[in-house]
């Protein structure tokens, strides 16, 4: 049911990037399929993203606009043990948040000559929650807490109309949405909620910043976005990577790779590791374990796909060069002395360290953010968190003195690069009273 690709006394590939399995349609395909619907919403607005509705969603609608009652209704009516555990989810994904809050930072480089980088929250954002085969409650809470804390003013978030529900979100999102005191929602789902976000289209005005996880057409629709909107990372169709020796739980091993199979037929679970034994024992828990869930037949397809795949490699330390070239979404550490080898991994979007800190923990109440790069982005990219939604406007404050202590070197550059105006602003200021 899972490939095996078996890298051990193989001379090491210059580029392991190469060998470790990838899904076969990826980001840059997709974004040819999707650009025609980012087209139209970008020339037609509102009424181009509300047949996008009805083609991809199944649902007419004349309007993409969330009632703030309906959000209200949801939350009076949200499941008290759900409301608590979204509560614990906020809380501890707050700590976190506040605890990496970033402060202005002043250097005096002379006397009177004083650079600032001053953190600034971004005016508006756009958060998309995907609807898709799961809805995903969490990922409000995963896109709203850290923009809150980072003091967003403007807040709106988009999520797919659902037939089921008269053509709005998922109740639990919507109830999430008036829990963290955001009323700004749009029943629209996929690239055509990037597009209004990006172009504004109707209600919506436009956004300075697009976050959220997403399928494939969503991760595709931020690639084509970029530069007209800033977008948080490419966090598409989900994948995990275990790294793990002998020590490893194979029944741990197995219940995580499916635990994100869960999520999407096109979903990745790679396990690489040293220990044939394991991963023997890890394939007889899979056969077990996949009968045993609710989405078999998803699981299965992941699983199956090749995108997924148990890795062979000679030791841990091809295991580490490993996972460094897949780059994972999420990778845990099933290994002796798991931290340390936590500590050499440079590449992945969150690492999950032994046996007791699986992924869905992540997901939900970790006090992690679950937004993170998917395909090989987590070698630039980060996961989302409070930095993602400040920058940073440099504020320069010299005074004449100071301004005359550099002049000289100023007016040497401006010639070098033959800028002569670039050197006479600074010595006008100088001349006059010289
Ligand atoms: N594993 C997903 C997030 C998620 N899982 C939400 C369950 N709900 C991508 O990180
Ligand atoms: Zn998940």
């Amino acid at each position: 049911m899972i490939r095996r690709i078996d890298l051990r006394g193989a001379s090491a590939p210059a580029d392991y990037r190469a060998v470790v399995p990838r899904a076969e349609l990826d980001v840059e395909a997709a974004t040819h399929l999707i650009r025609p619907v980012v087209e139209a919403v970008r020339t037609r607005g509102v009424e181009a993203v509300l047949e996008y509705g009805a083609q991809f969603d199944g649902v007419v609608a004349d309007d993409v606009v969330v009632p703030r009652e309906a959000l209200q209704t949801a939350l009076d009516e949200l499941d008290r043990t759900v409301r608590s555990a979204l509560e614990e989810s906020v809380r501890r994904l707050r700590a976190t948040c506040e605890a990496e809050l970033e402060h202005d930072v002043t250097t005096e480089l002379a006397t009177g000559a004083v650079v600032t980088h001053r953190k600034v929250p971004m005016g508006r954002v756009g958060l998309y929650v995907p609807g898709g085969l799961a809805p995903l409650v969490s990922s409000v809470v995963m896109n709203v807490v850290p923009a809150q804390v980072a003091g967003v003013g403007s807040i709106a978030l988009a999520s797919p109309p659902q037939k089921d529900h008269g053509g709005l979100p998922e109740p639990t999102i919507m109830a999430a949405c008036a829990l963290l005191g955001v009323d700004e929602v749009y029943a629209v789902g996929g690239a055509q909620a990037i597009a209004m976000f990006g172009y504004g289209a109707g209600p919506c005005r436009p956004v300075d910043l697009v976050t959220g996880p997403g399928n494939i057409y969503v991760a595709a629709a931020k690639r084509l976005l970029r530069g007209v909107v800033g977008i948080d990372s490419e966090a598409g169709t989900t994948e995990i990577a275990i790294l793990a020796d002998d020590t490893a739980d194979p029944a741990y091993v197995a219940a995580d790779l499916i635990s994100q199979a869960e999520h999407d037929p096109a979903a990745a679970s790679v396990l690489v590791t040293d220990s044939e034994r394991l991963a023997d024992e890890v394939v007889v828990e899979l056969e077990k374990q996949v009968h045993e869930t609710r989405h078999t037949e998803r699981i299965s397809t992941a699983l199956g796909g090749q995108q997924s795949g148990i890795v062979l490699v000679d030791d841990v330390d091809q295991g580490v060069a490993v996972v460094d070239a897949y780059a994972a979404e999420h990778l845990e550490i099933h290994t002796r002395d798991a931290v340390a080898v936590a500590a050499r991994v440079r590449n992945a979007g969150a690492i999950f360290v032994g046996p007791y800190a699986p992924v869905s923990l992540g997901d939900y109440c970790a006090g992690s953010n679950h937004v993170l790069p998917t395909a090989g982005c987590a070698c630039h990219s980060s996961g989302l968190s409070v930095r993602a939604f400040l920058k940073s406007v440099h504020v320069v404050d010299y005074s004449r003195a100071a301004l005359a202590e550099v002049a000289g070197h100023v007016g040497v550059l401006a010639e070098a690069e033959d800028l002569p105006a670039h050197g006479r602003a600074v010595a006008i200021r100088l001349d006059e009273q010289s």
